[in-house]
């Protein structure tokens, strides 16, 4: 059995207390490996090694000597791709081609953007008149925040883990990251990567376990933890944020989202089906941008609702390697448990049960894993709870309209904001609603597309403020004016 440990100061150790949890395969339920769970005093010293890292090596680099070096994890990372694959697709039971097409790659990739970024960008400086005449010189240097902690979620884990670890460390932080309970092995391997390239110890650092009263909370507690940056849930974000106001540390906060996907009549049909398709079940629906609410002009509501349905019952269940599968389970039997009582609530509500609603049929030997079927609802009103709350599992509720003011309002009428797509021919349209839906990114015929040099976060209760390129140096940055006498 593989166990899995922590990475403090560079070496993989056990927690102090001796204490292992364990981690299941979604597929089939068996126990894939045991995780060694950091206690207080284990959070303590990996909080320390970043700490003293800031104040070693890694803090008198320069930009130029933490560029190659970064550039050298994301080579490595590539060298090592089958390692990730592999790692990633255990932990969550997903099919090859998401991790071979979007996971390793955008992490991978992760840092190399920052590693540019930081290398390039500008400093602020203006050159100032003064009474006597002689002027000043006045400009800002940005200087790392410090020990970043760094909390991640289970639904991708690689990539969302390592857009931040590579903003934090370009920009010259350390970082101690606590990956979800669900999902250890891929950041645990970054471990192993950093210690080939020759990062300096105690600039890394993993440590395992669970949220409240564990390494979580541990962590968000440390008073020597200078920034959080959190995705997950909206309401363990409003948890860690109470506790980062003891000692004023600054947060960034990745967090749920309710999206609407928006169908003109005149949209490409095929593409819309496609498109409403994958962001409503990629990844067994389990990614935080992902279409819940689907509006359709009524014209084309039938047809479009018919040919979503054939989609969602076409899909296969299976292994990730096993070619004749394209879907995969939930992470885990709570998260199922958890999707299913909102398919009972949406037939308690009055649904019409399009497709799905249940567990699939799935060969003897995943029996015990964390299955459900793809699930669409029609004939909800807009108060039902899974037209207003995140499921995160394979579901949409597809309601008609009939004008572009209605949709727009129905987009916005959710305490989310997210993303949204909106799917058209008609160019001048789909720019008026974008600028109208509140959400912190839309795309147009289009979805999960964007440039890492771009910001990305979420408006509402989706997140606080923005991450990617330049954006990212408002958080894992703090600006010094400095002002001299010429
Ligand atoms: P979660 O909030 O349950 O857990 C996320 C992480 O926080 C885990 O590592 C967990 O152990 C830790 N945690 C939990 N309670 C904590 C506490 N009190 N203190 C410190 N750490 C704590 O989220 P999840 O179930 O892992 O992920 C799914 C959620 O993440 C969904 O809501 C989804 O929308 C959201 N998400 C958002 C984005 C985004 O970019 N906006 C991206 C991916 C996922
Ligand atoms: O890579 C991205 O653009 C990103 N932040 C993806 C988020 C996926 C959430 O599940």
């Amino acid at each position: 059995m593989q166990q899995i440990k922590n990475f403090i100061n560079g070496e993989f150790v056990e927690g102090v207390e001796g204490k292992y949890f364990d981690k299941h395969s979604p597929l089939d339920n068996r126990v894939i490996a045991r995780v060694s769970e950091a206690g207080k005093a284990d959070v303590d010293a990996a909080v320390r090694a970043a700490r003293a890292a800031l104040q070693g090596k890694w803090g008198s680099l320069t930009t130029d000597q933490r560029v190659d070096l970064l550039y050298g994890v994301a080579n490595e990372i590539t060298r090592r791709f089958e390692d990730f694959v592999a790692a990633e697709m255990a932990d969550t039971g997903q099919p090859r081609h998401v991790m071979t097409h979007a996971f390793i790659p955008r992490g991978a990739a992760n840092f190399k953007v920052f590693a540019d970024v930081i290398k390039n960008v500008p400093s602020e400086s203006f050159q100032m008149s003064t009474p006597d005449g002689r002027g000043a010189l006045n400009y800002a240097i940005r200087v790392p925040k410090g020990v970043v902690g760094v909390i991640s979620p289970w639904n991708a884990p690689f990539l969302l883990m390592t857009w931040k670890v590579g903003p934090a460390l370009a920009c010259g932080n350390t970082v101690v990251v606590k990956p979800s309970e669900e999902t250890p092995l891929t950041t645990t391997l970054l471990g192993e990567v950093m210690n080939t390239v020759g990062i300096p110890k105690g600039v890394f650092n993993v440590i395992h376990g669970f949220g409240p009263n564990s390494a979580g909370e541990f962590l968000t507690q440390h008073s020597l933890v200078d920034a959080i940056t959190f995705t997950g849930e909206t309401r363990t974000g409003t948890a860690i944020m109470k506790a980062a106001a003891e000692g004023m540390r600054d947060v960034s906060f990745e967090l749920g989202g309710k999206n609407a996907g928006i169908v003109f009549a005149d949209a490409d049909f095929d593409e819309a089906i496609e498109g409403i398709f994958r962001s409503s079940f990629l990844n067994s629906g389990q990614v935080c941008l992902g279409t819940e609410r689907v509006y359709v002009e009524r014209p084309i509501f039938e047809h479009f609702v018919q040919a979503l349905k054939a989609k969602a019952e076409a899909v296969k269940f299976g292994r990730p390697d096993d070619p004749n599968a394209n879907y995969g389970p939930l992470i885990s039997n709570e998260h199922r448990q958890k999707v299913l009582s909102y398919y009972a609530k949406a037939v308690a509500a009055g649904a019409t049960v399009v497709t799905g609603g249940g567990i699939p049929n799935v060969p003897a030997d995943l029996a015990e894993g964390h299955w459900v079927q793809p699930t669409i609802w029609t004939g909800l009103p807009e108060t039902a709870s899974v037209v207003r709350e995140e499921v995160f599992g394979p579901c949409c509720h597809i309601r008609p309209f009939d004008t572009e003011d209605e949709v727009i309002n129905l987009a916005n009428d959710n305490d989310y904001g997210l993303s949204t797509t909106i799917w058209t021919t008609n160019l001048a349209r789909a720019h008026r609603v974008a600028a109208r839906v509140e959400v912190g990114i839309t795309w147009i015929n289009s979805w999960f597309l964007r440039d890492l040099r771009t910001a990305f976060g979420g408006s509402k209760q989706s997140g606080i403020g923005r991450e990617g390129g330049v954006h990212s140096l408002e958080f894992y940055t703090e600006t010094r004016n400095i002002c001299v006498k010429l």
